[in-house]
Parts: structure tokens; sequence; C-alpha cells
């Protein structure tokens, strides 16, 4: 794993790009993407082109339960590999209900057969929430409930993803109505680990980024295991970071400039979209980063024109009203933004200097504070948490 792909002329490498009918630099793009996609250290490139290069292709069964097919959609909108590469030449979909051709006991028998030639090695993806209640019976296939089917396939399986939302944990169809009486979704709703009584990946978003689906099977490929996650099961490599973090917005936000209303000025001019109700500042995900669709920069709900829902929030996607405005997590706003309109014209006397210079000083305090909580992640969410619940008891 030390050496870089691009130092290695393997014929292996040139076969599996072959394989996946990408040009050979194209396969190696592809490789070091991941790798970086991954946050692996340099080099690693290499290791995931070997797994790729490998023969074996890991054998996956994918369940669908209560969902639009989003997840599925996005994935088929995904180029570096494309779908039909990844479904043939990188792993062996062998049960998937909206891809395959065949219907029936037929389909039943694949997956049945699949499980037992890979008992213990294959990799379960559930995509959609499962129904609890009155015994699971709003979602049957194949005569068996949503939660039996979940529970026999994920028996012997090697690891579990639960894809988008709403397997990570109810997505849109938990959402409570709102409704005098109602305390559940109509049909109880529940993610994937919730029902399986044990931690699962978790790749949420409605729909989530195809790549980071991609990376994240990759990394199964590439080292047998899944990547480490946070306490959601979300890879920390794509949800590490607040959208807020890394928003090219960002700098409108610390100046406080912000679209006020849809079609204003400020929206016009790419405002933040905080005052819109934009989740980003309580919201994890590498959306603003990565992107959507292939379709080049900017092309996430934000770069769009539209606040963020924090649809891979549970608590905050399908829960809060889009348009409330997001609770500030870790990076607190600034108590004194600059002036938008500075008067001009007038020089500053010794009182507006002393209270310039006031300002200065905290705005160097402010700026302390953001490099600070630039760099702050889950971990130091946690320690923001835990001091200020020790500030509280000690009140
Ligand atoms: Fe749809 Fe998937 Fe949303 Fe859910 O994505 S895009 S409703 S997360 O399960 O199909
Ligand atoms: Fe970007 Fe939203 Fe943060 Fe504004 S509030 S900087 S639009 S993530
Ligand atoms: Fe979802 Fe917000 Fe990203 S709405 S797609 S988490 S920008």
């Amino acid at each position: 794993m030390g050496t870089s792909i691009f130092d290695l002329d393997r014929e292996s490498f040139a076969a599996a790009a072959q394989r996946l009918r990408m040009p050979r630099r194209e396969f190696l793009q592809f490789c070091a993407t991941v790798a970086t996609t991954l946050g692996l250290p340099k080099g690693a490139e290499a290791a995931v082109a070997e797994a790729m290069a490998a023969a074996k292709r890991p054998s996956v069964i994918w369940l669908h339960f209560q969902e639009c097919t989003g997840c599925s959609e996005s994935l088929l909108r995904a180029e570096h590999p494309t779908l039909e590469k990844l479904i043939f030449d990188v792993i062996s979909l062998d049960y998937h209900e909206t891809l395959m051709a065949a219907a029936g006991h037929q389909v039943e028998k694949a997956r049945k057969d699949a499980m037992a030639a890979n008992k213990g090695e294959y990799l379960l993806v559930v995509e959609g929430a499962i129904p609890t209640k009155e015994n699971g019976i709003y979602c049957k296939i194949g005569g068996q409930t949503a939660i039996d089917l979940l529970k026999e396939c994920a028996a012997d399986a090697a690891a579990v993803i639960a894809i988008g939302s709403c397997a990570s944990w109810g997505g849109m169809p938990s959402t409570v109505p709102s409704v005098a009486g109602w305390d559940s979704s109509p049909t109880g709703s529940a993610g994937v680990a919730e029902v399986l009584g044990k931690a699962v990946v978790t790749i949420p978003g409605c729909p989530p980024n195809p790549y980071n689906f991609l990376a994240t099977a990759v990394h199964f490929l590439t080292f047998g295991k899944l990547p480490a996650t946070d306490k959601l099961g979300r890879p920390l490599f794509a949800y590490g970071r607040l959208i807020h973090e890394n928003c090219e917005r960002r700098a409108h936000f610390d100046a406080g400039r912000f679209a006020m209303a849809f079609g204003d000025e400020g929206h016009r001019k790419g405002y933040c979209l905080y005052k819109l109700g934009c989740k980003g500042p309580e919201t994890y995900a590498n959306c603003p980063t990565i992107g959507f669709g292939d379709a080049g920069e900017n092309n996430w709900p934000v770069g769009c024109g539209h606040p963020c829902i924090g649809c891979t929030e549970k608590g905050v996607g399908f829960t809060k009203p889009i348009h409330t405005v997001a609770k500030m997590l870790n990076v607190a706003p600034p108590l004194q933004y600059p002036r938008i309109d500075e008067p001009i014209g007038k020089g500053a006397d010794f009182a507006s200097a002393a209270a310039l210079a006031a300002i200065a000083g905290a705005a160097a305090g402010g700026a302390a504070m953001l490099a600070r909580n630039l760099g702050l992640s889950h971990q130091a969410e946690e320690l923001e948490k835990a001091k200020e619940a020790k500030s509280k008891a000690e009140v």
C-alpha cells in the first residue's frame, strides 16, 4: 500500500480497466478519487486499485421497503463508474427488486441461492423505512413482512448498509402528521438499526449522494470492512463536517448578508440562505464539497438557491419545518457583523474611534472563535455540549 498506482504499470490494473470498460487513465483516476473521498492516506489508491482488479466481486442483496426509489435513482446518475459497471463488474448484485428483470418465485430463489452461496460474506443494502405497526403488515414482499425479510437477510450478512434517510432512521415515511393525537407515523416507520437492534452503517440523504455509497462499497471491497462512522452510523469521511463549514455562501453568513425572501436582491446575489431556513449549520454532510449529478460545481441544494432542509440529519430533515431557522451547533453566529451600508463622509471622532477599537478587539476575538470553530467536528460538539451542561449544572 506504500506505493502509488501512478508508478505502476500493472497488467492487473489494465485488465481491470478493460473489465470496467474505462480507459486505463480513467480507472486510475477513479481509484484515486475514491481514496481521496475516503480520506485515505497517500498511496491508498494502489490498494483500491488492487481490490478493484481482483476477480471476486462481493455479492450484494439490496432490499426495498418504504421509499421512493430515489436512492437507486441517484445511483443510476453516477458516472464514475456508471451503475451498470458497478453492477456487472465491481459487485455482484444478486437481488434488487427494481433492477431485476426476473420476477416472482424466480427472484426469491435468486435471493435465497445468493445468500446460501455467500453465507457470512454478502453485503446487505437496505433502501427504505420499515413499517413496524400492526406487526409490519404495511409492507410485504413475497409474502413476508419487511421486518421478517430484513431480519432474515441480515442474519448471515457480512455487513449491512442502510442507504438513504428512510433506511437510516425512518426519513420521510416516519414523519408524524401534524394533527392532534399522532405521536408516530401512520405505519410506525423505523430505520434498519432500530429494527435489527444493532448499529449499521447509514448513508442518509434523500436521496443520498451516490459517491458516498460507492466509496463505502469500495472501502468494503478494499479493506474487507466498512469505514469508521459517527454515533449515527454515518461514515466520517462523508458526514464528519457540518455543511455550514464548507458552504460557498459562508462568507456571506459571516458578513451578515442574507437572502430575506426568495427572489429578493440578496437571493439573486447568492447571499446566505440562513434566514430562509437553511439547516446547513446543524447538518452533517459533504454536499457542498462533492455536489450531485456530475453536473459541475455548485450543483447541490444551497448552490441552486434552496436552503438545505437537513435531509441527512435525524431530527432535522422531515421533522423541523423547512423555513424555520437552524440551530447553530458549534459555530456561534458572531455578535457583531460588519455593516453592509457604511455611512460615508464622516471622519471617525474620538468616541467612534474607541468604539471601532472595541469592535476590532471583539472582531479579533470573533475571528479566533471562528478559526477555532472551523476546526470543530462531532467530537468538539460533544465537548461543547458537555461544557454547556457542566456550566448549567453549576448555576
Ligand atoms: Fe427516496 Fe430512498 Fe428519500 Fe428514502 O432515497 S430519495 S424517500 S431517502 O429511501 O428512495
Ligand atoms: Fe451556507 Fe446555509 Fe450556512 Fe448560509 S446557513 S452559509 S447558506 S450552509
Ligand atoms: Fe440534503 Fe441539505 Fe445536502 S437538504 S442533500 S443535506 S444540502
